[in-house]
């Protein structure tokens, strides 16, 4: 299999979760702030023209979301998912779903606003109300945190999906991951992960080039 990354980008998610998994994978840089997306042979990958792209001996795919409810089911052994209990998968899912379609979409608009409007006047104000929303996420997020891990007891998929959408708030001044004592918490304990520390690692030599 090969992953399509860029350094620190959502790909990490899916870094991290193949590295939980024991994966063989081999790393293709796609660095999204050279523009890398845009290269042709990317795009005949993934038209969409955004990282991460798993290629797998099946075919490709893409989607954060998808691509975690994949691994946790091709690696079963590496118990990344609760497989056999289709209710608790849903709980999973919906977590997943919620940093996929908002949390992971607020970020967006904090990192490149200029997507969401022509004028540059309007870049301040959708940063500044997309800082709100994210601040609401992340509150919401921080009161929900019952157990070690993301889902409670047991370490899922979902885990590294809500670590990086924790850890960028490091990036561009997002905000200040002190404000969120039980998912400051949280993301210290998966700082301290194996798989996190490698994944940082790696992806941090081929930042350097
Ligand atoms: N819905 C996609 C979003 C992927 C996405 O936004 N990837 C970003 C990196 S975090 C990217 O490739 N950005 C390049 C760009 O926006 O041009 C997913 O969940 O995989």
């Amino acid at each position: 299999m090969k992953l399509f990354f860029s350094p620190n980008a959502c790909s990490r998610v899916v870094h991290i979760a193949l590295e939980d998994a024991g994966a063989d994978v081999k790393l293709v840089l796609t660095d999204t702030r050279a523009g890398g997306q845009h290269d042709p042979a990317f795009r005949a990958l993934n038209p969409k023209g955004r990282v991460p792209v798993l290629a797998t001996d099946r075919g490709v795919l893409t989607e954060v979301l998808a691509i975690l409810g994949y691994v946790a089911q091709a690696y079963p052994q590496a118990r990344l998912a609760p497989l056999d209990d289709p209710f608790a998968f849903a709980e999973m899912q919906a977590l997943n779903s919620f940093l996929a379609s908002s949390v992971h979409v607020t970020y967006a608009h904090i990192f490149r606003a200029a997507r969401y409007a022509e004028d540059p006047v309007a870049h301040p104000s959708i940063k500044a109300t997309a800082l709100e929303a994210l601040d609401a996420h992340l509150r919401y997020l921080d009161g929900r945190m019952k157990g070690p891990w993301a889902m409670g007891d047991a370490y899922t998929v979902a885990d590294p999906y809500l670590f990086v959408m924790t850890d960028w708030l490091a990036r561009d001044g997002a905000g200040d991951e002190t404000r969120y004592a039980n998912l400051h918490d949280y993301a210290k304990r998966m700082r301290d992960r194996r798989a996190v520390r490698k994944v940082i690692a790696v992806e941090d030599r081929y930042r350097r080039g």
